[in-house]
Formats: structure tokens, C-alpha cells, sequence
């Protein structure tokens, strides 16, 4: 039975959770929308360029630009926006999946840009740690997704094949390069994209979590 590797930011844990928290105001959701295209621009220019910085400067760097972008988000909100996306909430069909997959005896771990710091706080913050039992971090090689060297660390620390890692990932990009790199990926379309034009083609595609338990059976 294949082990359960999740991405972390929009698969688990709800990257829009922290402008919810503090703004309601008519740009906020875009300000949120740009602050995460932002961030992960700057995770694929900064790689093209040979260049690595911890996913935390880029979150606030992204931060920096989206308030100074959406200029009707109180900038002073910045300390409190980033404090929220340390300690962000989990989805909560996210939860519920992590404890079915566990209930049925399942492995399960993280693969995410997050740093090291990041991630541990999330988890904690989240209360997902008991459903968790691995967390990986691209700061092991010091280089983001989608690069094959990303999938190939949890392939390394888990000490097993590709094929044997099913990997699920609400960000379509992150999907289809696990896919394309040779795990069995189900993209959790959480926000009813249509399909990429990229390499690989994750196996399963669901809305939510809440699907994951039903596809597999117990290992
Ligand atoms: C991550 C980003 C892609 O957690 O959301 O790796």
C-alpha cells in the first residue's frame, strides 16, 4: 500500500484563512489571491535564477507587494497577516481525511516549500501533529517545486520507489509535476480549476479531502 504524502499550503492548511481573520473588505480576498501568486512566483523566479530564500522572507515579500498592490488592505494589518499564516487553520476535511487515513493504519507525511520553522508551527498551531509522521521540507535541497529534486527527498526519506507514494496536492501545478516525476497523485480541485496543459496527469482528481478515505482501502 502506497504512503500518503500531502502538500501543505491550500491541501491542509487554508492559505486565505489569515486575511479572513482581520479584513473583510471588498479587496481582501484579492489582496489574499495576489499575496499567494505573488509567493509562489517568486518560489519559480528565484529557482530559474539559481537562487534559493526561505519560504518565509518570500511570504513576507510577497505580503509586501500585495498590500502595496491593494492599496484599501490596512498595510498595518502586515504583522497580524503574518503572525495568522504562521498558525494557520486546517482545512477541515483535511483533518478528517488524515485521521481516516490513519485509523486505517496509513503512513502519512508532508512535502511542502514551507520552511522547517513554518511548518512545525502549522502543525502544531493546527493540532494535526498526532495524524502526521513525517514533515519534509524543500529546505533540504535548498530548492523549490515543481523541481524533480523535491519529490525525489520524500522518495529518499521515506526509503521507497516513486510509484509507491501517493501524493495529493490542491495546487494543479504541484500535482502534475508529482505526477509527471512518477507518484500516483489525486489533485484535490478545491476550487474548480480547469485541468493544466502539463506534464504528467495526476490518477484521481477530487473537490475535497473528505473523498480521499473512500478511494483507498485499508494497507
Ligand atoms: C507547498 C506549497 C506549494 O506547501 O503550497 O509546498
Amino acid at each position: 500500500m502506497p504512503l500518503f504524502v500531502f502538500d501543505a499550503y491550500g491541501t491542509l492548511f487554508d492559505v486565505h484563512a489569515a486575511i479572513r481573520r482581520y479584513s473583510t473588505g471588498p479587496d481582501a480576498d484579492r489582496m489574499s489571491e495576489i499575496w499567494r501568486a505573488k509567493q509562489l512566483e517568486y518560489t519559480w523566479t528565484l529557482t530559474l535564477a539559481g537562487c534559493y530564500a526561505d519560504f518565509w522572507i518570500l511570504t513576507e515579500r510577497a505580503l509586501d507587494f500585495a498590500l502595496a498592490r491593494v492599496q484599501s488592505v490596512d498595510k498595518a494589518l502586515k504583522p497580524k497577516l503574518l503572525d495568522a499564516y504562521f498558525k494557520l487553520d486546517a482545512f477541515p476535511d483535511a483533518r478528517s481525511a488524515l485521521g481516516h487515513l490513519k485509523q486505517q493504519g496509513h503512513k502519512t507525511a508532508i512535502l511542502s516549500n514551507g520552511s522547517p520553522a513554518m511548518l512545525d508551527a502549522v502543525v502544531q498551531a493546527s493540532r494535526l501533529g498526532m495524524l502526521i509522521d513525517a514533515v519534509f521540507s524543500v529546505e533540504a535541497v535548498g530548492i523549490y517545486k515543481p523541481h524533480p529534486k523535491v519529490y525525489q527527498l520524500a522518495a529518499d526519506r521515506l526509503g521507497i520507489a516513486a510509484n509507491a507514494i501517493a501524493f495529493q496536492s490542491s495546487n494543479a501545478w504541484d500535482a502534475y509535476a508529482a505526477s509527471a516525476f512518477g507518484m500516483q497523485v489525486v489533485w484535490c480541485n478545491r476550487y474548480g480549476q480547469r485541468p493544466e496543459r502539463l506534464p504528467g496527469k495526476p490518477d484521481r482528481m477530487v473537490r475535497s479531502l473528505a473523498e480521499l478515505p473512500a478511494l483507498v482501502g485499508a494497507p
